[in-house]
């Protein structure tokens, strides 16, 4: 065993079959599966080349795959011009097409609008032009802060149909966060709401805004659209702000799709930042798109019937991959949900999905732990029968609750498509393909075609025996790849290529991959514990943790020892029914557990039990906080992504 390498010692052994039924209507079976890797393998750029013309509508057609003289900043079908909105809208307005829904919202508040994809296509368009109107072309960088409305996506949209670069930051952001994010971006114009409905509260989003903009000269931006959404009062700046209603009157529903070149950026997006600053990760046009579309035909086997619900806010890039770019480029017919996921009761995500009969959920760890957490009678109330694929994405989905989604919301009839991916890579990489792909709980296993993801040691070795840890690694570039970071090339070099000399994308998470080929993300390289010398996962210490009936929610990491290096520190979260239960017992028995599941090596010598932990908005842990808490240290890193500050407190040892 390397020495640089990482330790696993938690095997999963349990595997589950593709159901029949699935495999004979997937859009990928296996012999379609083998076909796309081995094209890929033979002729990679080929194999990009031949997928951009089939699946996107271009208006000069490229000749250009991959170029790859200034790597590692590559590009993709250079010379050809497309326009995303198009790909998304006008291509499907053919027929009956048209009349089939595009977007499904229900607010907060219960109320549910739909749009067909020739309505959604008119408002882009009139939106579209009353964007030019406030002076924006080609280049021009927009910022979207706004709640999860039908309105969101308009404005993404019609940013793309003008060629101008969005920038959605995500509507619960403090104005602290949204005035650097538009410093960064040199945003000119930013589109907000009055306020957002958000587990019954109002969130005041204007407010926020005129706090960002307080000082001029930090930021650039002229011009403020402002949706009436919630009916709150507002401060309407003279000159600067103007309401929505009022830009798009008197503007035209038709606003030709001018093509853009496929380099051109479509957004920009700031990293949720797990550890340390945020970084505005840039995306190409075509490329992106490609990624988007293809990933959402083949982990969720999307199809024309399907009503398809991702519950991410459009925030985040799952939002943007997965609640627009992905499933419209697709055709499908969207669900879009405004508030909290336990407004005003536990079951309101069941209640949604067997009310508007939704057939693929995809929704991340932190959502399905808590939902375990609130316990089973919420979604066994519920008819889910409609549904017929579930995902998962954000962090390691860990066997306990991978078997409770299986099992309570898929009544074990639904594959499990667990997509390792990031911000960085556009799109799905490696994930379980739902019509080809045997699950094994907790891990998201093989790589996706024509993505060529490895583990490797330290020294940047490529490491091929079975469950050894270590660097996951991206050796050829993809489409759908990271265009650079915002004003900063050098920290693109610096962040995802220079360890290894610009060899491999370096994804800055740990995996191993069993004798299956199976990959398991065992947490971040930033979060990897050193025990007497062994390196150890966080992943695997808090599946074992969680493993345990009483525990809803698990952290790990590491504090100084004098004579191991480390030692292992838990945080734990117990379900709302073992609260009461003697806690020295229970450390007692969490620490038995995982020596019997792991071994002695990975025994957490401090175990503390805690109500909350802390974590970004978009529900990772924020393992990094919890470690200067471990060791009684200040907090002095970046925490303008944290989802709640004043939990920081409650975690201090002795509260
Ligand atoms: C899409 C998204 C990326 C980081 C990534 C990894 C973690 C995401 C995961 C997963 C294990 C999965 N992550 N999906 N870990 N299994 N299925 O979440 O993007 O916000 O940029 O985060 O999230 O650590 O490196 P982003």
């Amino acid at each position: 065993m390397s020495a640089s390498s990482i330790d696993s010692h938690l095997l999963e052994n349990r595997v589950f079959p593709v159901p029949a039924e699935f495999a004979a209507q997937a859009n990928i079976d296996e012999a379609r599966f083998n076909a796309l890797k081995a094209e890929a393998e033979q002729d990679r750029e080929g194999f990009w080349k031949r997928l951009a013309r089939e699946h996107l509508h271009w208006i000069t057609p490229f000749q250009q795959g991959l170029d790859a003289s200034a790597a590692p900043f590559y590009r993709w079908f250079a010379d050809g011009r497309l326009n995303v909105s198009a790909n998304c809208l006008d291509v499907h307005l053919h027929g009956a097409q048209r009349h089939k829904a595009a977007l499904i919202f229900e607010g907060e508040k219960g109320e549910v609008r739909t749009l067909t994809y020739a309505q959604l296509h008119r408002e882009v368009c009139i939106f579209a032009n009353a964007l030019k109107r406030q002076g924006i072309g080609p280049g021009d960088r927009v910022a979207i802060y706004m709640p999860m409305v039908p309105e969101a996506v308009i404005a993404m949209l019609a940013c793309a149909r003008i060629g101008a670069i969005h920038s959605v930051v995500f509507g619960g952001f403090s104005a602290e966060a949204l005035k650097d994010r538009l410093e960064d971006t040199g945003a000119t114009l930013l589109i907000t709401a009055d306020g957002a409905w958000r587990g019954g509260k109002l969130v005041p989003l204007k407010r926020h805004v005129d706090q960002a903009l307080l000082r001029e000269h930090e930021h650039k931006v002229r011009h403020v659209v402002v949706l009436t959404r919630t009916g709150q009062d507002v401060d309407i700046v003279e000159g600067r702000d103007i309401r929505w209603e009022d830009a798009v009157a008197g503007q035209p529903a038709d606003c030709p799709a001018e093509g853009f070149e496929a380099e051109q950026p479509l957004f920009i997006l700031y990293t949720s930042g797990s550890t340390g600053k945020p970084k505005g990760i840039v995306h190409s046009s075509a490329g992106y798109l490609l990624w988007a579309k293809l990933t959402s035909l083949w982990s969720f086997d999307l199809k024309a019937e399907d009503v398809y619900w991702c519950t991410a806010d459009v925030g985040w890039i799952t939002g943007h991959s997965y609640v627009v770019y992905g499933p419209l480029a697709c055709g499908a017919t969207v669900f879009l949900y405004e508030g909290a996921p336990m407004y005003p009761r536990p079951d309101r995500f069941w209640e949604m999905i067997a009310r508007h009969g939704v057939t693929v959920l995809y929704t991340a760890p932190t959502a399905i732990r808590a939902f375990m957490k609130a316990g089973d009678e919420w979604p066994a109330r519920h008819d889910l029968s409609s549904l017929r694929l579930l995902g998962s994405v954000g962090e390691p989905l860990n066997p306990e609750a991978w078997v409770w989604y299986r099992e309570k919301i898929g009544a074990g009839r639904c594959p499990i498509v667990d997509t390792w991916w990031q911000t960085e890579t556009g799109g799905h990489m490696i994930a379980p393909l739902p019509g080809v792909t045997a699950n094994k709980p907790g891990s998201c296993a093989l790589p996706l075609p024509g993505i060529s993801a490895h583990i490797v040691d330290e020294q940047g070795v490529e490491i091929h025996s079975p469950d050894q840890g270590g660097y996951l690694v991206i050796q050829e570039p993809w489409p759908g790849m990271l265009r650079g970071v915002w004003g900063n090339p050098e920290r693109y070099r610096s962040a995802y290529w220079q360890k290894f000399d610009d060899r491999y994308y370096i994804a800055g998470d740990s995996a191993r991959r069993d004798a299956d080929g199976y990959f398991w993300v065992m947490g971040r390289i930033d979060d990897v514990l050193n025990v007497s010398g062994h390196r150890l996962g966080t992943a695997e210490i808090e599946s074992a943790l969680v493993a345990h009936p009483a525990v809803a929610e698990a952290a790990v990491v590491g504090i100084p020892h004098e004579i191991k290096g480390e030692a292992i520190c838990a945080f734990v979260i117990l379900k709302h029914e073992h609260v009461g239960d003697d806690r020295d017992e229970l450390g007692a028995a969490l620490r038995a557990q995982v020596t019997e599941l792991i071994g002695p090596i990975a025994r957490p010598d401090d175990i503390h039990f805690v109500d909350t932990l802390p974590k970004t908005r978009s529900g990772k842990i924020m393992r990094r906080i919890l470690r200067a808490i471990a060791r009684g240290e200040e907090i002095t890193q970046d925490i303008s992504t944290l989802e709640d500050e004043s939990g920081i407190d409650q975690l201090r040892p002795g509260k």
